[in-house]
């Protein structure tokens, strides 16, 4: 109880030592040493950038679901190649960043070429944040996009059962002369871990993010989280976002529905069992030759035009500041993470 969302303030912890934390907890509650590490370096990666709703607020969530058997932390992903661009993968009900690594070398050849591939992942649980698999491609002169289901607590517009997760897709591109342009956004008015925390804080959410048991609009997360649903962001439009998502992530992978999802049997899991698709384009394929300075052009009119700023920049701003200066975790909170690894 004592997890909410990260402050500026607190104690600061390097990035390497948080990693090392963090692997001694998933490796303490069962999965591989590959496992651990990769989840940790996602997690700890997820809390440096300020992604708070999937940085270690989320380590109960994993230990729970590990607990309660429902996710294999030792699962051994198999990869099978459906055509000349195209890898199909069995995450075999384990996580799916190890899931997306064991194929991802593989990915990067097909693309490289084929100037297009496709990685659809099934029987994974996605518990984080995307950017972490996208930006790295773009780093690597690549176009990339991902989608990823989870479970139902999202309303279509107008309706009252959750048939949607909260859906989150991201985008990266390569920029000249500076970071990737990456934008990694739930489908939903606002993610479920968010709601989670306004609950634990005793905040309410914005009027028109979600409904109540009833299906009446409410502004208390609780309610939300109560029976109730949150909303597609931008009304319908959204809404086909939701439904785009749970055809790519799931519907195309093998993975399951966000609705399908039924961890009634294991009580304690929250990490969702669906699915996950990867597109990877090399757009100097385009022919242009000039493909990341237009991108630059672009976000520089965009700028001009009177954006503050892009998608991205919050997240390398204070990844600088917490690769400095350590990253501030609430003093309870590491108490909490040194109690679940044992120290
Ligand atoms: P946010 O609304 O916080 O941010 C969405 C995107 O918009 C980010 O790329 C963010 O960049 C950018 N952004 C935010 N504010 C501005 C602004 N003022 N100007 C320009 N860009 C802005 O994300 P969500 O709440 O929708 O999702 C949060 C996270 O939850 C995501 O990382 C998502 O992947 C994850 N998630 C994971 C799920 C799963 O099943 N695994 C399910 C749902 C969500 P920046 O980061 O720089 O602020
Ligand atoms: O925050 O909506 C969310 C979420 C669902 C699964 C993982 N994160």
């Amino acid at each position: 109880a004592a997890f909410a969302q990260t402050t500026e303030t607190g104690t600061p912890v390097a990035f390497a030592d948080l990693v090392a934390l963090l692997e001694r907890i998933f490796r303490r509650h069962g999965t591989s040493e590959r496992v651990a590490a990769i989840l940790a370096e996602n997690c700890a990666s997820c809390e440096r950038d300020g992604s708070t709703s999937h940085g270690v607020f989320r380590i109960p969530g994993y230990v729970n679901s590990l607990k309660s058997g429902w996710v294999d932390g030792r699962a051994e992903p198999t990869v099978e190649e459906a055509g000349p661009a195209f890898l199909r993968v069995d995450a075999a009900n384990g996580f799916a960043q190890p899931a997306f690594l064991a194929a991802r070398d593989r990915l990067l050849e097909m693309v490289r070429e084929s100037g297009v591939a496709v990685m659809a992942i099934r029987n994974s649980h996605h518990f984080s944040a995307l950017w972490p698999d996208v930006e790295p491609f773009a780093r690597e002169g690549l176009v990339a996009l991902s989608f990823v289901n989870s479970f139902a607590c999202v309303v279509p517009p107008g309706g009252k059962a959750a048939v949607y997760g909260t859906n989150p897709m991201a985008f990266a591109t390569p920029v000249a002369g500076g970071d990737p342009m990456v934008f990694d956004q739930a489908a939903s008015s606002m993610a479920n871990g968010d709601v989670r925390i306004a609950a634990r804080e005793g905040h309410t959410i914005p009027p028109g993010s979600g409904v109540d048991r009833d299906g009446k609009p409410t502004t208390d997360p609780k309610a939300v989280l109560d029976g109730g649903a949150l909303l597609p962001f931008g009304g319908h439009k959204g809404g086909s976002i939701a439904f785009m998502i749970e055809v790519l992530a799931a519907a195309l992978t093998g993975g399951k529905y966000s609705r399908e999802v039924d961890w009634s049997a294991h009580p304690g899991a929250e990490t969702p069992c669906t699915g996950q698709l990867f597109i990877v384009i090399d757009p100097e394929r385009g022919g242009t030759g000039a493909f990341a300075d237009r991108v630059a052009g672009l976000i520089g009119e965009v700028k001009q035009a009177g954006q503050d700023r892009m998608p991205g920049e919050r997240r390398y701003a204070r990844r600088v500041r917490t690769l400095r200066d350590g990253i501030p975790l609430a003093p309870a909170r590491l108490a909490e993470l040194r109690a679940l690894a044992g120290d």
